[in-house]
């Protein structure tokens, strides 16, 4: 079994191996659905460590015929197994729940001096493989983290440095499967039902914030793990927002839902002013794309990437394409306006004042 986009490994496998030091083998498969390269087919396990075990491959991709000679120097014992091992590659587009042929055409021992029982024959036999198409299984690993504005320059996620609503991107390397969401109000996302493999994170800069430089970062999920703190870390705000964000500071306790809405409408202001050029972007969505990977049995179907998360369709902005000052100033009218929250709310407390007074200490935020 394999599914779209995977690399299937395709053993062809011998009984009993007494006696043989050298095999011929030829087969043929449908170019339309499956793909392979002469360099990375290998011996069997027939063949143990292999060290002094030759593989001599002809591929013709046009055709669809492989011709491969295997060879050790002395012969093998009673051992059975797999004589050699070709890693096929399934086209993208093969149709899920459909099979594919593998015809085994000749498997030629010893130049012949031992006999194959049952021999391979062109055309349909009993010695023939099939690989069924199957759709791509779900993981249950995990990748999180969150978008933060340093303010107090610890590198740690601290309190009112949390960036909601910022926009994530997980791509699968192998596959180029992808997916998005967004931060929660705390500033964290997670992407859930991973398979294990390499991956690409890679963050939207949120546009009112000092980009640290840091929006891409590259990671390997080993399986049964949930994979932490792949964190993005913002400077600050950038000078024409800070009036808004002292502003919020001043009237509202750091890290309540109103300080969050309030945050939150500082970016989309922000977006706002500088997205005047990509209204496209508003059609993204969460998509659910094959990972592959790759079994010594053939048998392993690939994986899938996918999130619970709902993509915000927030507009991808250039951080560069900042607001000119005429639209600043009537940004920061309209944010004021907008949040129109009172002075004062009653869920104050002292870590609130303490908070507060921390994210004042610092010029950067
Ligand atoms: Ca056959
Ligand atoms: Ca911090
Ligand atoms: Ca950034």
């Amino acid at each position: 079994m394999s599914a779209p986009d995977a690399i299937v490994s395709v053993p062809v496998n011998i009984d009993s191996a007494t006696g043989v030091r050298a095999a011929e083998i030829r087969l043929s498969y449908d170019t339309s659905v499956l793909d392979l390269d002469a360099d990375d087919i290998d011996f069997g396990s027939i063949w143990g460590t292999g060290s002094d075990t030759q593989v001599t491959a002809n591929v013709d991709d046009a055709a669809g015929t492989v011709v491969i000679f295997v060879s050790a120097s002395s012969a093998l014992t009673d051992v059975s197994g797999s004589l050699v091992e070709l890693p096929f590659s399934v086209a993208n587009d093969a149709v899920v729940d459909s099979t594919t042929v593998l015809d085994l055409t000749q498997v030629t021992l010893n130049e012949g001096q031992i006999s194959v029982d049952p021999a391979p024959v062109s055309g349909s036999d009993s010695t023939d493989g099939l690989i069924t198409i199957t759709a791509a299984a779900t993981g249950d690993d995990s990748i999180s983290g969150f978008v933060y504005a340093d303010a107090n320059n610890d590198n740690v996620v601290g309190t009112g440095e949390a960036i909601p609503g910022v926009t994530i991107t997980l791509t699968n390397t192998s596959t180029g499967a992808e997916i998005q969401t967004t931060t929660d109000v705390d500033g964290s996302y997670e992407f859930t039902d991973l398979a294990p493999g390499d991956y690409e994170i890679v963050q939207s800069q949120p546009v009112a914030y000092l980009d640290s430089g840091v929006n891409e970062l590259t990671v390997t999920l080993v399986e049964g793990t949930a994979l932490e703190d792949q964190n993005f870390r913002e400077l600050g705000l950038l000078p024409q927002y800070i009036f808004n964000r002292l502003h919020t500071n001043t009237v509202l306790p750091v890290g309540s839902d109103n300080w969050n809405d309030a945050i939150s409408d500082i970016n989309t202001f922000a977006e706002s002013t500088t997205s005047s050029s990509s209204a496209s972007s508003e059609a993204a969505s969460s998509s659910v794309l094959a990972a592959s990977t790759s079994s010594a049995s053939g048998t392993e179907p690939a994986t899938t990437a996918t999130s619970d998360s709902t993509a915000s369709g927030e507009p991808l902005v250039d951080e560069s394409n900042t607001s000119p000052i005429a639209s600043t100033v009537s940004t920061v009218a309209t944010a004021q306006a907008a949040m129109g929250s009172p002075v004062g709310s009653s869920d104050d407390d002292s870590d609130d004042t303490a908070a507060v007074d921390e994210v004042f200490a610092s010029n950067l935020f």
